[in-house]
C-alpha cells in the first residue's frame, strides 16, 4: 500500500533531550510499532510517539498504545518483594509488608522444598502467561520441568488461543496463527470475519478492512452483536451465541453445492472430503436458520460472495474459539479457506485475531501442559530427547505432562496441587467459574506471585513479587502474522524490580538447580539458549536473529538457519504439515452449547473486550484517561429485552447464573440480539462476570466457554447503584 495513502509521513523531530527507543505496545496481538521517548536526564520513560516506518501498522495506535507508557512509572508498581505473615488475610489486600529478596526467595525455597519432601514433586504448580517475551516464556517452561521438577505447568493462553491451535493442528499440521502476513490483508477481496471485534480489539487492522471495501471487496461479519466492524459489513450474520458450527457447515455446503469448490486442490493436497460432505449437506439455510436465527437469504447470499471472490481471508477471534466446540468451529471455519482452494497463497488464506503481546510465541515454547520448545510434544520420546540435550537433564527426568489451566484449579481445590508460582496472569478475575476458582487459590498451602501491580490474584498470595514492565527489559514476541520482533529496553527496571528470566534463574540456584541456569546472566543468553532449544521443531526459531529481526524488520518462523529469511507465506508449495502432505477436511456435526436457554435462565450471556481495557483490567485500569473513559462494567441490553424486563438505561440489574450473580449498570443498546446479553469482563472482585460464567471445557483445547451460558435479569427496585 502507498505509504501516504492513508496518512502523510512526518519526520519525527524531537526534542534533543530525549532519546526515541523503537519498540513496540505492551498489549495486544497487533503489536503496533512505537517509539518509547525517554528523557536524557533522567532516564524516564516520558511518552510515545507512532513508528510510521512499522509496515504492520504504518503508525496507527489504540487509546491502549498511547498511554502504555504511563505504566512504567506508575505510582502503584510494586517495589520490593511483599510478604503476608497471617495466612488468615488471604483474599485482601491486607497484611502484605515489604521484605528483601532474599528474605523472599529463602521462604518460598523453604515452603516449595517442604511441599514437595512432604507431597512429591507434583504437589507444586505454575500458572503463567504471554505478556512476556518468547525468551520469559521458554525459561518458565523449563523452569518448571528441571527447576521445581513439576508437571504441572499451564497458562493463560489456554483461555485465549487454545481452540486456535487445536484446530489448525487438526486442519494444517501445523499451528501459525496466520497463513499470510497482516499486509496482504487490505489487498483480498472478500474478508470472513467470524467472533472478532475488531475495530476495539485489534484496532489497527481496521484501515485494512476499510480499504478492502474502498477497493470494491467485501466484508461478512459473524457476531450476534452489532460491533462497529458488523455496522461495516455487507453481510452481518447475527448468530446466537454457540451456534457458529452450523453457520459455518452450511457455508461448506452452499459452496459445494453451488460449485465453488476446488475439485483438483481438493484431490491434490486435501484428505477427507467425503466424509465432511455427509455432515455438511444437512446444513441447508433453511435448517441451519432454525439452529442460528440468521435468515436463509443471508446465509446465501455470504456464502455466494466468499464463493465468488478472487481472494478471500477467513479470520476469526475468540468469539468463535471460546466455546466448547471451539476447536470444531475453526476447523469448520478453516474449511471454506480449504474446499475453495483459497489457500497457500498471496491474498488469500486463514488467520485467527491472536490475542496477547505474545500469544503465538508464548504458545509455542513449553508453557502448555504438553508442550516442550519449537512446538515440540513432551509425550513424543524423540522431541523429549532433543530438548534433553539442550536443558542437559536425561529423558527420565522430564516431567509427565500435566493439566490445562481451569483442570489446575480443580487439582488445587482437591489438594492434589497444593503450592502455587503464579507470573503474569490475574485468574482471579479471568479464569471461568471465579467462585470455584479463588476457593481453589485460597485453599493452596503456598503461593507467589509475580507482577507489576499488585493484582486481585496476588492478594491470595503468601509471597508478592515485583516483576518488570515489557519497557525495562528486551527480547522477542512473536505477533499476530507469526512475525517475531524485537521489545527493546527503554529504561533500568524501577526499584528493586526484576524481570522474571532472572528471577527464575535466581530462584533455581536456590533450590538447588543452579547448574541448570547460572549460565544464563543476561535477556541475550536467554535468547541464544532458546533459539538452539527451538532448532529442528516446526516452530523454528534457530535462524531468527535479534540482527536479522532488526534488519528485516521481522522474522516469520520457521526460520532454519543464518541464511534462511524465514516464511511469510505458509504452504505457498502446498505442502501441508500432516504426514501425507494434505491438509483435513473436517466432518463436524453439529453439538448446541452446554448450557441452553431455559425457563429459569432464559438468556444467552456472552462476554468479552471494550476498547479501553485490556484482559484483566490490572494494568489498563490503572491508566487515567482509560478509567474515565470505561470506569465500570455493564450489562447490553436490547431495546425490547429491557422492555419486557422493566429496566432502562444506567439502572441497576442483578444478572445470575447457576455459579454466581453481580450487578450491572444497563446499557439498553439495539446492537445486540433479543435473546442475549453481553458484559466486558475488564473488571475484579465482585464486579467480574466471571462468577457467572460455565467451566465447560472444549475436549480437544481445554477452552472454557466463555462466550456463552445461561443466565437471568432481575429487576431491583429504583436501583441507580449497586446495593454493597
Ligand atoms: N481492547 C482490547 N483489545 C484486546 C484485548 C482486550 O482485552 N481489550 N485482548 C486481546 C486478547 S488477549 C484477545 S484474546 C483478543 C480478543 O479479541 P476478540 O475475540 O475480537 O474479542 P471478544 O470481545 O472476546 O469477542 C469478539 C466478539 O465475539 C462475539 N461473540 C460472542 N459470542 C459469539 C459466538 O457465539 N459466535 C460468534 N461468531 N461471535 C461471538 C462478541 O459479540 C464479540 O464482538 O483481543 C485482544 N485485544
Ligand atoms: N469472561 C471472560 N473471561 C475471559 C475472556 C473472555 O473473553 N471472557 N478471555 C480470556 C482470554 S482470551 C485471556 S488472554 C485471559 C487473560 O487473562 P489474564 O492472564 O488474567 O490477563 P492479564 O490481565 O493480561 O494478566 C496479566 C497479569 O500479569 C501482569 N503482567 C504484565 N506483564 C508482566 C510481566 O512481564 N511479568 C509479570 N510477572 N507480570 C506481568 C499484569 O499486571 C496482569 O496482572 O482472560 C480470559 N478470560
Ligand atoms: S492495537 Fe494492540 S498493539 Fe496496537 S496500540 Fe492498541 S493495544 Fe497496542
Ligand atoms: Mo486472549
Amino acid at each position: 500500500m502507498p505509504e501516504d495513502k492513508f496518512f502523510k509521513v512526518v519526520a519525527n523531530k524531537h526534542h534533543p533531550n530525549e532519546s526515541l527507543v523503537p519498540t513496540h505496545c505492551s498489549y495486544c496481538g497487533m503489536q503496533c510499532g512505537m517509539n518509547l521517548r525517554v528523557d536524557k536526564s533522567t532516564n524516564h520513560i516520558i511518552g510515545v510517539e507512532p513508528r510510521y516506518d512499522w509496515p504492520v501498522t504504518l503508525g496507527k495506535m489504540c487509546p491502549k498504545g498511547v498511554t502504555a507508557y504511563q505504566q512504567t512509572n506508575h505510582d502503584d508498581r510494586l517495589l520490593r518483594p511483599l510478604i503476608r505473615d497471617n495466612p488468615a488475610l488471604k483474599g485482601t489486600k491486607d497484611g502484605f509488608r515489604e521484605a528483601s529478596w532474599e528474605e523472599a526467595y529463602d521462604l518460598i525455597v523453604r515452603n516449595f522444598q517442604k511441599l514437595q519432601t512432604d507431597y512429591g514433586k507434583d504437589s507444586l504448580s505454575v500458572f503463567s502467561g504471554v505478556s512476556m517475551t518468547n525468551e520469559k516464556c521458554y525459561l518458565t517452561g523449563k523452569f518448571a520441568r528441571v527447576a521445581l521438577q513439576t508437571r504441572y505447568i499451564d497458562y493463560n493462553g489456554r483461555f485465549c488461543m487454545s481452540s486456535a491451535a487445536a484446530g489448525f493442528l487438526r486442519s494444517f499440521g501445523v499451528d501459525r496463527g496466520s497463513t499470510l502476513p497482516w499486509t496482504d490483508v487490505h489487498e483480498t477481496d472478500c474478508l470472513f470475519i467470524a467472533g472478532s471485534n475488531t475495530a476495539e480489539c485489534h484496532p489497527t487492522s481496521m484501515f485494512r478492512v476499510w480499504e478492502v471495501q474502498n477497493r470494491g471487496g467485501y466484508l461478512i461479519v459473524v457476531d450476534p452483536r452489532e460491533t462497529p466492524l458488523a455496522r461495516r459489513a455487507d453481510v452481518h450474520l447475527d448468530l446466537r451465541p454457540g451456534t457458529d458450527l452450523a453457520l459455518a457447515n452450511c457455508m461448506v455446503n452452499l459452496l459445494v453445492q453451488n460449485g465453488y469448490a476446488d475439485e483438483a486442490f481438493v484431490r491434490e493436497h486435501t484428505g477427507g472430503y467425503d466424509e465432511m460432505v455427509e455432515v455438511v449437506k444437512a446444513f441447508t439455510p433453511e435448517y441451519t436458520s432454525e439452529i442460528t436465527g440468521v435468515s436463509p437469504e443471508k446465509l446465501i447470499r455470504a456464502a455466494e460472495i466468499y464463493g465468488k471472490a478472487p481472494n478471500a481471508i477467513v479470520m476469526f477471534a475468540r468469539g468463535i474459539e471460546q466455546q466448547h466446540k471451539g476447536a470444531d468451529n475453526v476447523s469448520a471455519y478453516t474449511n471454506l479457506c480449504l474446499v475453495t482452494g483459497k489457500i497457500g497463497r498471496p491474498k488469500s488464506g486463514v488467520a485467527t485475531f491472536t490475542g496477547q503481546g505474545n500469544g503465538q510465541g508464548g504458545r509455542e515454547h513449553g508453557q502448555k501442559s504438553d508442550l516442550l520448545p519449537g512446538y515440540r510434544k513432551i509425550t513424543n520420546p524423540k522431541h523429549v530427547e532433543e530438548v534433553c540435550k539442550v536443558w542437559g537433564i536425561t529423558p527420565e527426568e522430564m516431567p509427565q505432562p500435566g493439566v490445562s489451566a481451569y483442570e489446575m484449579f480443580e487439582l488445587m481445590a482437591n489438594k492434589t496441587i497444593r503450592g502455587l508460582y503464579l507470573l503474569c496472569s490475574n485468574p482471579a478475575v479471568s479464569a471461568p467459574n471465579q467462585n470455584f476458582v479463588r476457593d481453589a487459590l485460597k485453599s493452596l498451602d503456598f503461593m507467589v506471585c509475580s507482577d507489576i501491580f499488585l493484582s486481585e490474584s496476588a492478594e491470595f498470595a503468601d509471597v508478592v513479587l515485583p516483576s518488570v514492565t515489557w519497557s525495562e527489559d528486551e527480547g522477542t514476541v512473536t505477533n499476530l502474522e507469526g512475525r517475531i520482533i524485537k521489545i527493546n529496553k527503554a529504561q533500568e527496571p524501577i526499584g528493586e524490580s526484576k524481570p522474571d528470566w532472572l528471577i527464575a534463574v535466581e530462584l533455581a540456584e536456590r533450590l538447588g538447580r543452579g547448574a541448570y541456569f547460572r549460565h544464563l546472566k543476561t535477556a541475550k543468553d536467554v535468547a541464544d539458549e532458546f533459539r538452539l532449544a527451538t532448532k529442528g521443531g516446526y516452530a523454528d526459531y534457530y535462524g531468527a536473529t535479534w540482527e536479522k529481526i532488526d534488519k528485516q524488520n521481522g522474522v516469520f518462523w520457521p526460520c532454519k538457519d543464518e541464511a534462511d529469511p524465514g516464511t511469510p507465506y505458509m504452504f505457498l508449495d502446498k505442502q501441508f504439515y500432516h504426514a501425507d502432505k494434505k491438509a483435513k477436511l473436517c466432518a463436524l456435526p453439529y453439538r448446541p452449547p452446554a448450557e441452553e436457554p431455559c425457563a429459569e435462565y432464559p438468556l444467552r450471556l456472552t462476554t468479552g473486550r471494550v476498547v479501553y481495557h485490556y484482559l484483566s483490567g490490572n494494568q489498563t485500569r490503572r491508566i487515567p484517561f482509560l478509567r474515565d473513559m470505561c470506569p465500570e462494567p455493564f450489562l447490553e441490553v436490547h431495546p425490547k429485552t429491557a422492555k419486557q424486563y422493566g429496566i432502562e438505561h444506567d439502572e441497576v440489574v442483578r444478572l445470575y447464573s447457576r455459579r454466581g450473580e453481580a450487578f450491572y449498570k444497563v446499557k439498553v443498546i439495539e446492537a445486540i440480539r433479543e435473546d442475549t446479553v453481553f458484559v466486558p469482563y475488564h473488571f475484579g472482585h465482585d464486579q467480574s462476570i466471571n462468577l457467572l460464567t460455565i467451566p465447560a471445557l472444549d475436549p480437544m483445547s481445554r477452552m472454557p466457554e466463555f462466550k456463552v451460558c445461561a443466565a437471568q435479569i432481575e429487576k431491583i427496585a429504583n436501583a441507580r447503584s449497586a446495593p454493597f
